[in-house]
C-alpha cells in the first residue's frame, strides 16, 4: 500500500457524494492509501469542539472542524478573501489589512495544526491546498511533524511588487519555506516566486526544482491543474438537443460562467460586447451573450460593487440595443447543475474567458471539453488566466483592451469551420492529455521524490 494521503484545504468537501475536479482527482489517491480529508465544515459555533468530528459516506475518511464567527470573519472573510485574495490577483488597492485579520489567520492554522495532530501517523504524506493555509506546514514543524509536506496554490503567485504590500513580507516566505515541495499552477507563479523571494527574503536556485528559501532546501515547480475531461465530455454529450436550444435563442451563442468576482474581468468583457455592438450593426440579432455568474463573497463591499456594476451595464446596454425579438446580454446571477452548465457550453459558438487574473480557470478547458468536435465553437482566453500557457490555440486576447477583445469577438463570429476545427482540435488534445487525474498524480509523484538528494 502506498503511503497515506492527507489532504488538507479551507472546505471539506460535504455531501454524501462528493462531486468536483479535486475530490475526483483525488479520491483514487485517497482511498488507495486509507487516506484523509480534512478541512473547514463552512458552520460557524459560539465553542467549537477541540478535535475533528469524522463523517460517514465517502471512500476515504473525512474530518472537519467549525469555526467560531469570529474566526470565521478574520481567517476567512479577512486575511484569506479581503488580503490575500485581492493581493495575489494583482489588486492590492482592494486589499483592508486589519490586524486582527492576521492573527485570526495564525490562530486557526496553528489550531487546525493542533487538531490535525493526533490523526497524523508514520509515513504519512501531507498535501495542503491553496492560500488559507499558507502557515500550516510551520505550524505542523513546530509540533514536531517530519512527514513530506506539500502545498499547492490555485491562484497567482503575487510578484515582488505586490508581496511588498502585505504588512510583513518575509512571514509569508518564512511559512512557504517549511513545506518540501510548492506547486504552482504556471511557469509565470513559479518565476514571481522566485523573483519575489529574492527581493523579499532569501532564495538560492539550486538546479532543476531544487531551491534553499530562507535556509531550508525545498523543491518548486510547475503542475497545471485539469479537468475531468471524460467525464465532461460525456456530461455534454447528453445534454439536450442542440438544436431545439438554440432554435430558442435565435442567435449565435456567446457564453461566460464565472463566479462574479472582480478578477474575472465580467465589466470589460460587457464593454467590449457594447463596442462590438456598435462598429457592427450586421451583427444585431446574430449574436446573444449569455453570461452565467453565481453570488460570492457577499460580506465583502467589492464583490457587492461588481455586482452593481455588471448588473448596470447589462441595463445600459440592453437598453440601448435591444429589439422585440432580441436581447443582446442576458445575466444570470445564480448556480447551475453541471449538466445544464455543459449543455450551454456545447451549444455556446463563442466561449469567453477573459479574467484579468486567474490562477488557472477552469471554465476554459470545460468550453472545450463540451463542444461537439464537428462543429466546436471558438475560445476567446485571457492571456493573464494560467489557462493561456497551453492553450495558445483559443484567441488569446487582453483584456484591458475592448477593442482587442471585440475584434476577437468578430474574428470568432466569422470563423471558418475549418479554422475552428483546426483549433479546437489542438485544445481538446491538451485538456484530454493534460486532465485532472494526471495533475494529481503528478504532483504527488514529485512529493514523494521531493527528499531523494540528486
Ligand atoms: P475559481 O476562481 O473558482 O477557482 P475556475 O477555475 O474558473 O475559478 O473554476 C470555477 C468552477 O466553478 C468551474 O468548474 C465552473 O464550471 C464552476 N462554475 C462557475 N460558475 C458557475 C455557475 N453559475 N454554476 C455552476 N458552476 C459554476 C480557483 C482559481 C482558478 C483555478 C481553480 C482550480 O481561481 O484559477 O483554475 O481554483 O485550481
Amino acid at each position: 500500500m502506498s503511503p497515506r494521503l492527507v489532504v488538507v484545504s479551507n472546505r471539506l468537501p460535504l455531501g454524501d457524494n462528493p462531486s468536483g475536479g479535486l475530490v475526483v482527482a483525488l479520491e483514487d489517491a485517497l482511498r488507495n492509501s486509507g487516506g484523509l480529508w480534512v478541512g473547514f465544515s463552512g458552520e460557524t459555533s459560539p465553542s467549537p469542539e477541540d478535535r475533528l468530528t469524522f463523517h460517514d459516506g465517502a471512500r476515504f475518511q473525512r474530518a472537519s472542524f467549525d469555526l467560531t464567527e469570529e474566526d470565521y470573519e478574520t481567517y476567512y472573510v479577512g486575511c484569506s478573501n479581503s488580503v490575500l485574495w485581492p493581493l495575489c490577483h494583482g489588486r492590492a488597492d482592494l486589499m483592508r489589512i486589519l490586524p486582527e485579520y492576521v492573527e485570526g489567520y495564525r490562530r486557526v492554522n496553528a489550531r487546525l495544526a493542533d487538531l490535525l495532530l493526533p490523526h497524523l501517523q508514520p509515513g504519512d504524506r501531507i498535501w495542503v491546498q491553496d492560500y488559507h493555509l499558507f502557515p500550516l506546514a510551520a505550524e505542523l514543524r513546530a509540533r514536531g511533524v517530519t512527514a513530506p509536506i506539500g502545498h499547492f496554490l490555485h491562484i497567482p503567485f503575487p510578484g515582488a511588487q505586490d508581496c511588498a504590500a502585505l504588512p510583513n513580507p518575509a512571514e509569508l516566505f518564512g511559512w512557504l519555506s517549511h513545506y518540501d515541495l510548492l506547486g504552482f499552477q504556471a511557469h509565470r507563479d513559479l518565476n514571481a516566486f522566485v523573483q519575489s523571494a529574492q527581493e523579499l527574503s532569501r532564495i538560492e536556485e539550486l538546479g532543476g526544482d531544487r531551491f534553499r528559501l530562507a535556509g531550508r532546501g525545498l523543491r518548486a515547480a510547475v503542475f497545471p491543474i485539469g479537468i475531468d475531461a471524460s467525464a465532461f465530455i460525456q456530461e455534454a454529450r447528453r445534454a439536450p438537443n442542440e438544436d431545439r436550444m438554440r432554435s430558442l435563442t435565435g442567435a449565435e451563442m456567446m457564453i461566460g460562467v464565472d463566479r462574479l468576482d472582480y478578477s474575472k474581468g465580467i465589466p470589460q468583457r460587457f464593454r467590449a460586447f457594447q463596442i462590438l455592438l456598435e462598429n457592427h450593426p450586421d451583427l444585431h440579432e446574430k449574436i446573444a451573450f449569455l453570461q452565467v455568474a453565481p453570488p460570492t463573497r457577499e460580506e465583502v463591499q467589492a464583490y457587492r460593487d461588481i455586482l452593481e456594476e455588471t448588473e448596470h451595464l447589462a441595463g445600459r446596454i440592453n437598453g440601448q440595443f435591444a429589439t422585440i425579438n432580441w436581447t443582446p446580454i442576458r445575466f444570470l446571477h445564480r448556480s447551475l447543475p453541471r449538466a445544464t452548465l455543459a449543455g450551454l457550453y456545447r451549444q455556446a459558438h463563442i466561449g469567453l474567458v477573459t479574467p484579468l487574473a486567474d490562477g488557472m480557470n477552469l471554465v476554459a478547458k470545460e468550453y472545450v471539453a463540451a463542444q461537439n468536435v464537428v462543429d466546436p465553437g471558438v475560445l476567446i482566453l485571457s492571456r493573464f488566466a494560467g489557462a493561456a500557457e497551453t492553450m495558445d490555440q483559443a484567441l488569446l486576447i487582453n483584456p484591458h483592451d475592448p477593442w482587442e477583445l471585440a475584434e476577437a469577438m468578430e474574428t470568432a463570429m466569422r470563423m471558418s469551420a475549418n479554422e475552428r476545427r483546426r483549433r479546437h482540435a489542438a485544445l481538446l488534445r491538451e485538456v484530454v492529455e493534460h486532465d485532472v487525474t494526471w495533475w494529481s498524480a503528478s504532483y504527488l509523484d514529485a512529493l514523494g521524490r521531493a527528499r531523494d538528494s540528486d
